[in-house]
């Protein structure tokens, strides 16, 4: 197994070389690795290059890349396509240049790797971590991460921004890097590309680092603009949540009015009060009389109820097959989900008949309390169902 560690560097020439060695140094501790150290520089003008250009000359496991254009994401994503094109990595690593990350924690990181993790995030605000920085820069990475947490609608996480990270390959040709915003000038690669790992499925183990300040060099970090950017990608995943939910609750808006046509063109030949055929489409069931098959009367409202809740399962089926639930796992037979969808959609009519019941007889409230909850708790049912049972986030193997 060939890891590939990538180091994303702009003037970095005070540090490089010390990381490097340290790096290189935990080889003893992953016997089984293949350990290698990649340095995408944004071309820095301050010698990085020459300094790490003298290492490979000496080092096969070490190599430089010059990914020419300024910026983190840059580094980052042009760093992991190399080493995966170029040098045949298997494992991914990042950490940043300036030695505010300590290597000795990767043997324990690519550890969890090998237990079959796809995600291992060093976190500085897990049980364990520390984040020696200014008081400014420590509520920044508590405060981004605390809004992540609230926006993007998950709490697996401890920390969303941090760099120091352990992933698999087939993780990062999983996700859609055109996506991701890597080429902007701030560091919204890091919550953004954990999002995307997220969103795939990925499964993700924390690990405690301590982030010490970097002691040589200075800081490339903008602050401002990069909390901005964490806002701004915190909106856009919300309303990249909410359209699902939005596109749910439309197709069950549309499918409502599609059962009350089918039925009242099935049992009355009206829509609504508006008569439209002169006879009832199921004119030959008869409306009293009917025979019986157990407790059930197959009278005419019966059977056209019948057919026109199953219409509105199958339109609302197509649809979310197709439209609501596109982009998450359609693993398996369709046959498959179409009866697991027919089985969650029995079960509200039966959690408001219960609500009712509930209401009415245990509270001794309104009916009409106990349908309006009924009908609130079926949908977030439905929904849950829909999401965590019929289309889970993709791929299923990875959740
Ligand atoms: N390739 C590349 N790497 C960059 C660029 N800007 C910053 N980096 C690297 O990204 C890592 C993090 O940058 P830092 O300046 O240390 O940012 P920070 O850690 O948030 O800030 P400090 O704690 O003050 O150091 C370092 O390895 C930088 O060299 C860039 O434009 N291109
Ligand atoms: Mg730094």
């Amino acid at each position: 197994m060939r890891l590939v560690v990538n180091i994303p560097t702009y003037n970095e020439k005070d540090n490089i070389e010390e990381l490097i060695t340290k790096i290189l140094s935990q080889a003893k501790f992953m016997p089984q690795i293949d350990l290698h150290v990649l340095v995408a520089d944004s071309h820095s003008p301050d010698g990085t290059d020459q300094i790490v250009k003298r290492i490979t000359r000496t080092n096969p496991k070490v190599h430089y890349l010059d990914v020419k254009q300024r910026g983190l994401g840059v580094g980052i994503i042009k760093g992991h396509r190399f080493a995966i094109g170029r040098l045949k990595a298997d494992i991914l690593a990042q950490m940043d240049g300036d030695l505010s990350h300590d290597p000795s924690t990767l043997p324990k990181m690519v550890g969890f790797i090998n237990d079959g993790y796809d995600l291992v995030n060093g976190s500085r605000l897990t049980k364990g971590g520390k984040n020696l920085l200014g008081w400014h820069r420590r509520l920044f990475t508590k405060g981004s991460s605390l809004y992540c947490k609230l926006s993007w609608g998950t709490f697996r996480l401890s920390e969303y921004t941090n760099s120091y990270r352990v992933f698999t390959k087939k993780l990062f040709e999983k996700i859609d890097i055109n996506k991701i915003p890597w080429r902007a000038k701030t560091y919204i690669i890091q919550p953004a590309f954990l999002y995307a790992a997220m969103t795939s499925g990925a499964k993700i183990k924390e690990v405690p680092i301590t982030f010490v300040d970097r002691k040589k060099g200075y800081s490339k970090a903008k602050i401002i603009a990069y909390t901005i950017d964490v806002i701004k990608f915190g909106i856009k995943a919300r309303l990249q949540k909410s359209k699902m939910l939005i596109k749910f609750l439309t197709v069950g808006a549309v499918s409502y009015f599609l059962n009350a046509i089918a039925l009242g063109l099935l049992n009355r030949g009206q829509i609504y009060a508006l008569t439209v055929f002169a006879k009832p489409l199921l004119s030959m069931i008869p409306e009293t009389g009917a025979p019986k098959l157990f407790f059930l009367i197959l009278d005419r409202l019966f059977v056209a109820s019948l057919i026109s809740i199953e219409l509105s399962i199958v339109f609302n089926f197509i649809f979310h097959e197709n439209w609501t639930f596109k982009e998450r796992s359609h693993k398996g037979f369709v046959l498959l989900r179409f009866l697991k969808f027919n089985l969650t959609s029995i079960i509200s009519p039966v959690i408001q008949l219960a609500s009712i019941l509930i209401f009415v007889r245990v509270l001794h409230l309104h009916e009409q309390i106990g349908l309006a909850t009924g009908v609130l708790v079926g949908l977030v049912f439905n929904y849950l169902a829909n999401i965590l049972w019929i289309w889970k986030a993709p791929p299923s193997k990875l959740t």
